[in-house]
């Protein structure tokens, strides 16, 4: 039997309950939804993001114990992650969950957590660092390494409808894992993890091939990992047809940087520029001839 024979029925997974449950909840498990195939080439890409010294490698919790590694669009020099984004079905399930037939990619990002103890990754919401605003919107957060649930990611169930806090500032995260990132027009994060019982929090044991979508607006913190465990994620962020470019305060620059974004685009313009790839449908020069 071929290996095309065993790729999971994602369709099937997305019924008209799953569709509500991520409007509602904004967020959704999906079990075994990623052939093996494909979790080899993200492996095989974050082996080549790793070994690019040309990417920049962000250190949370730089030189503490629980020091972890993030990086932010790899896409452009990683033919892995092109491979996987233009062939897998990652696209096209996230265009069947935000319910839009063209989809762009707003960025990828890998977590690394390795060596066991690191730290959480802080409780937030995306979107204030994106420079857009919509509703079709959804992320994939796929990781390698079969993880216990206060381990994965944690999401505030129905946040996504509700306050638009800032960011937390990633520079000072050591300090206070809500010092605001812009400090202007959005209120603090409030401090969830100190006050975990009063949050409708919910997270899922994972084996690999698990996949969970979530909206960026919705609240969101990285559990840390135990002594000796691997924690090595992706997240693919994309988006639909409604949503268009929207200013962020100019204290700070948005993730990732778009230099020339601003000067391309007014608010309320489609997003639409070359730093946003269209996946879905798959661009021509991406077929097979
Ligand atoms: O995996 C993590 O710890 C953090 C992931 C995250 O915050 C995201 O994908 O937006």
């Amino acid at each position: 039997m071929g290996s095309a024979a065993l790729q999971p029925n994602w369709q099937d997974m997305l019924t008209d309950d799953v569709l509500t449950e991520y409007v509602t909840n904004g967020v959704i498990f999906l079990p075994q939804a990623l052939h093996p195939e494909w979790l080899m080439l993200i492996e095989l890409g974050m082996i080549r993001v790793m070994d690019n010294t040309a990417q920049t490698k962000h250190r949370f919790f730089q030189g503490q114990p629980g020091e972890f590694i993030e990086t932010v669009r790899n896409f452009d020099v990683t033919p892995e992650i092109q491979r996987l984004l233009y062939d897998s079905p990652i696209a096209d399930m996230l265009g069947a969950v935000i319910g839009s037939d063209n989809v762009w990619l707003y960025s990828e990002e890998f977590f690394i957590k390795e060596g066991g103890n690191c730290a959480r990754t802080p409780w937030h919401q995306d979107m204030p660092y994106w420079p857009l605003e919509g509703s079709q919107l959804g992320s994939m957060w796929i990781t390698l390494d079969k993880l216990p649930k206060a381990e994965t990611l944690e999401f505030v169930r129905g946040s996504h409808r509700q306050t638009r806090y800032d960011g937390f500032d990633p520079g000072a995260v050591n300090e206070d894992p809500t010092r605001p990132f812009y400090g202007v027009d959005m209120p603090p994060l409030p401090d969830i993890e100190a006050e975990r019982d009063k949050w409708d929090i919910v997270s899922w044991d994972i084996t690999p091939g698990d996949v969970v979508i979530f909206h960026p607006g919705l609240l969101h913190g990285g559990g840390p990992t135990s002594e000796g465990r691997r924690r090595r994620t992706i997240t693919v962020r994309c988006y639909g047809d409604d949503v268009v470019y929207a200013e962020r305060p100019p204290s700070r620059p948005t993730v990732p940087l778009t230099p020339g974004l601003s000067l391309a685009l007014k608010p309320g313009d489609p997003l639409r520029h070359p730093y946003y790839p269209r996946l879905r449908p798959l661009p021509e020069n991406q077929r097979a001839i």
